[in-house]
């Protein structure tokens, strides 16, 4: 039997390297095994439990459907949709925001990295984000949800809360409790500045990232400069455990190539950074450019991305509005 997928990315813009090997490369895999039906989501309520700039979240929402294309993503056989236009998202997630213990929230790492020092000062929807991305995911009945190593914490929540749902209100089965799909290597890409940072569109150094927009002068040029460490490339993995650069970098490298570490050590071993991030830039040029000229190209093309968000619009309201009617009737509404 296929698997139902459901999946995020949040239209902050920067889509970056992180995303697409943590997240849309496996969509992208998963959008061609025939069997599966998959929806992916351009979750801009959840981009604004920060700041944004109204008209930058307007373009960035069409970026990021051009992005899911790029990549591979076919519109016609998937359903690629805006969140805020599914009102049963925001709705549910206020039921099950209900059912979530105070807890369980308590205890999500994202909201301390990312709330920091002032948490007082952070918003209440950053804090309850995981509660409306289990709404996200239960609404559509999914099986599976691939993500990055950072959301695992989030989709046990949302296992949590199914479970509790469907125990509180005795509907044993009403809410598919979804497994993560989380790759085995390389599931959280590092900063090229910091290893031991995950790579993000808010970091204030565009050094730190490789955007899926950027132009083969800008990938060659953030590659020369990205952190490393005084020594020659190791010959096994343990070595390379005690050096966030090197791994972060040969594991880019390894994904790219879709290669696992072993190999990709064993190929530069005892090799000097220089000659190793050639290498890397391109097969990140040969990865990168093609994605990332698509996406310029996409982009002149307004109305053929609002087509496909009106499409997958009406395909996920359906499906969802379908799934409120029948909580409503279980919790008595
Ligand atoms: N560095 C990463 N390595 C691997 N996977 C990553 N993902 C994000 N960063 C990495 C995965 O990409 C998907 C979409 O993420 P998102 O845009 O919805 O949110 P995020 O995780 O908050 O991404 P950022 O870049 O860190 O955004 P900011 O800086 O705005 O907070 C998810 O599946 C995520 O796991």
């Amino acid at each position: 039997m296929g698997k139902k997928i459901f999946s995020g990315v949040q239209p902050t813009g920067n889509l970056h390297l992180g995303n697409y090997l943590g997240a849309i490369k496996n969509f992208v895999k998963l959008n061609n095994e025939s069997e599966n039906e998959c929806v992916f989501c351009v979750v801009d309520l959840h981009a604004i439990t920060v700041n944004q700039d109204p008209k930058d979240l307007r373009n960035n929402i069409r970026e990021t459907v051009a992005a899911f294309v790029a990549s591979g993503i076919d519109p016609k056989k998937n359903i690629i949709f805006n969140q805020s236009q599914v009102s049963a998202h925001s709705e549910t997630a206020w039921i099950l925001s209900c059912v979530a213990r105070m807890g369980w929230l308590n205890r999500m790492t994202q909201f301390k990295e990312k709330a920091g020092k002032d948490k007082e000062k952070a918003s209440v929807g950053l804090y309850s984000y995981p509660v409306l991305m289990a709404a996200d995911i239960l609404l559509y009945d999914t099986t599976h949800v691939p993500v990055g190593d950072d959301q695992k914490q989030h989709l046990e929540l949302c296992r949590d809360i199914a479970q509790k749902f469907n125990n509180d209100f005795k509907v044993e089965d009403f809410f598919k409790i979804p497994e993560p799909l989380i790759q085995k290597e390389f599931s959280r890409i590092m900063s090229l500045k910091d290893g031991t940072k995950k790579m993000s569109k808010s970091d204030p150094s565009d050094l730190s990232r490789i955007n899926l927009t950027d132009d083969k002068d800008q990938i060659v040029n953030k590659i020369k400069k990205a952190k490393t460490d005084p020594l020659p490339l190791p010959s096994n993995i343990m070595d390379l455990e005690k050096r966030p650069e090197a791994k972060n970098l040969i594991g880019i490298y390894a994904s790219l190539t879709n290669s696992n570490l072993e190999k990709s050590i064993n190929e530069f071993s005892g090799k000097n950074f220089s000659e190793f991030k050639d290498n890397l830039s391109q097969v990140l040029v040969d990865k990168i450019i093609p994605i990332s000229e698509e996406i310029k190209k996409l982009l002149i093309e307004e109305k053929y991305l609002d087509e496909i968000l009106l499409n997958g619009f009406e395909k996920a309201d359906k499906i969802a509005s379908k799934k409120v009617k029948k909580i409503h009737e279980i919790i008595g509404f």
